[in-house]
């Protein structure tokens, strides 16, 4: 088969974020686009020759295209074989096990995550690289360099793979393996959690709603908990991944699970809800009248995790990124293990993981994962849950009541200010960092600075540092506040406010949390002087 060389040009914006090159679909659609990004990550790998990738993605809108493009393009590249999702499908933290399982030398991940899908809406791509992690800032640093300089892309001219049927097929010397994208992901689940148990637990009339919002987990989460743990039919809805994610926003949070949301706060709750994202790696838990934020769901996997088999032997450590509340650390001080404060992105965690310095990672984004994949992942943190209530027997919200009277409460909330004009987030962050250092001691209402800095992040396995990853104001008392811009957003700016309250361990528990941060909200939106300089202090959205 003949290989083309296509001559191209350079275009301007292809600097992956915090997950990825992320565009609206129809940017991702334009001549060129998807090839330059895909050649330019060949190219920061030292090229495809005699590779081995996986591909697959959440089955949005533009995913099958891009996938054929990709194909064609590792052939061209010289790549030896390929293994794709049937039909396309394979959830990111799937993905990610393949790429390990397989030892493949990395893998291209289709996904916007949590964006909606649609021509209209969002497209992204990921490279995975050989560990089943995001690509590092090095490599990402390479591909973006290299985006600036492309002059030509290799490609070759072959028809579309048929990606509906499990089995082998070539592009001309490649080999191209369509796998069932649910069978290696569940084995893995198998043997990290008892299965036994979890089924004695639905056998017992212990119920639950899993809500796969139209996206990815859809097929996962039916073979292994109405399949394999004998959850009732009808525990998992919308679980047909559609192109648009039926034109809702696949985000797991109280504002976009909003039905679920209600029905848990409702007299005809079932025991446990939860839900997933566009691509599965992120998670959303709620109890019985009980919502659990992200970061109170990670500390409670940690202490917990002994009673899943996987972890029976303990933690090595617990890593968690810097806006996260702090509740982890409480866990991991406990505990006597190491814990670690990393930069926003799950790309962070992999050195961490990979050098066996942590074992449980998570993030107030509602992500929470392993060292079972480089990858946070939704229906693990979901599985892991399942089998800790099957062997404490009592419920999501007295679960974390208990935890709360160990360890004390990190109230938490997150506040989006979306679609801001980009030089008016721009210049708050820069009359925010300008402010810094005099603001230790500063009062603003009823809470005192007590310290102010902009987070930077030396990597302790590989000594990489990275700056400027958002700004952290601590208020005497527990308080804290976190200002950072997001990485993944697709129009304009959306700045993130992350706001914090520790109770003590002898403090009030149950508490409204919007009235328990209070305090620190209003001392934050003063000091970044934020009415003023974006215009409005009322976020978007507040999960
Ligand atoms: C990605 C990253 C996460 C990050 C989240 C939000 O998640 O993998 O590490 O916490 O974005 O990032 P930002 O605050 O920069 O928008 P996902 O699920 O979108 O891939």
């Amino acid at each position: 088969m003949k290989i083309e060389t296509i001559a191209t040009a350079p275009i301007e914006g292809q600097m992956p974020g915090t997950s990825g090159l992320r565009k609206k679909t129809r940017v991702f659609m334009e001549p060129h686009y998807l090839e330059n990004f895909i050649q330019a990550t060949f190219d920061a790998i030292g090229g495809g020759a005699g590779k081995t990738f996986v591909v697959g993605g959440d089955g949005r809108y533009f995913n099958k295209a891009a996938i054929q493009t990709i194909l064609k393009m590792a052939a061209g590249n010289g790549a030896s074989q390929v293994i794709v999702g049937q039909d396309g499908i394979l959830s990111t933290p799937a993905a990610s096990h393949l790429i390990r399982l397989n030892k493949t030398d990395g893998g291209f991940i289709l996904s916007a995550s949590h964006n909606p899908g649609g021509i209209d809406e969002d497209f992204g791509v990921k490279f995975n690289a050989e560990n089943g992690g995001p690509a590092p800032e090095g490599l990402t640093a390479k591909m973006f360099d290299a985006t600036k300089t492309i002059e030509q892309f290799k490609t070759v001219d072959a028809a579309d793979v048929d990606l509906s049927t499990v089995g082998n097929v070539q592009i001309g010397d490649m080999h191209v393996r369509v796998v069932d994208p649910v069978e290696s992901y569940q084995a893995l689940m198998e043997a990290l959690f008892d299965f036994d148990a979890i089924r004695g637990l639905f056998a017992g009339g212990f119920t639950m709603r899993f809500d796969a919002m139209h996206a990815v987990t859809g097929p996962y989460a039916t073979a292994i908990l109405e399949g394999a743990l004998g959850a009732p039919a009808g525990t998992v809805v919308n679980g047909v991944p559609l192109e648009d994610f039926g034109k809702g926003h696949p985000d797991p949070n109280p504002i976009w699970a909003k039905p679920l949301m209600d029905l848990m706060m409702s007299d005809a709750a079932p025991d446990m809800g939860a839900a997933s994202d566009g691509d599965g790696d992120r998670n959303m838990i709620v109890g019985r009248g009980a919502y659990v934020t992200p970061s109170d769901s990670l500390a409670v996997l940690a202490a917990n995790a002994h009673l899943a088999p996987a972890y029976r032997d303990g933690l090595a450590g617990i890593a968690r990124s810097m806006p996260t509340s702090a509740a982890s650390d409480r866990v991991a001080a406990k505990l006597g293990i190491g814990c670690y404060e990393t930069p926003t992105g799950w790309k962070f965690f992999g050195n961490l993981l990979d050098a066996g310095k942590v074992t449980i990672c998570g993030e107030e984004s509602a992500g929470t994962g392993s060292d079972h994949v480089r990858e946070k992942d939704g229906l693990w943190a979901v599985l892991l849950w399942l089998n800790i209530l099957a062997v404490r027997k009592q419920s999501v919200s007295d679960i974390v009541q208990e935890h709360w009277q160990t360890f004390g409460r990190d109230y938490y909330s997150r506040y989006d200010y979306e679609a801001v004009a980009t030089d008016q987030a721009n210049q708050l962050m820069s009359e925010l960092r300008a402010r810094l250092d005099g603001l230790a001691g500063q009062a603003f209402g009823d809470v005192t600075v007590a310290t102010a800095d902009e987070f930077s992040y030396l990597d302790p396995v590989d000594g990489s540092i990275s700056k400027n990853q958002g700004v952290r104001i601590a208020f005497a008392g527990g308080g804290r506040a976190v200002f950072r811009l997001s990485g993944t957003g697709t129009q304009g700016a959306t700045l993130r406010l992350y706001l914090e309250q520790y109770s003590g361990v002898d403090g009030a528990l149950d508490l409204d949390t919007q009235a328990a941060l209070a305090d620190v909200r209003g001392a934050a939106q003063e000091i970044c002087n934020m009415a003023a300089l974006i215009g409005r202090t009322e976020p978007d959205v507040i999960t």
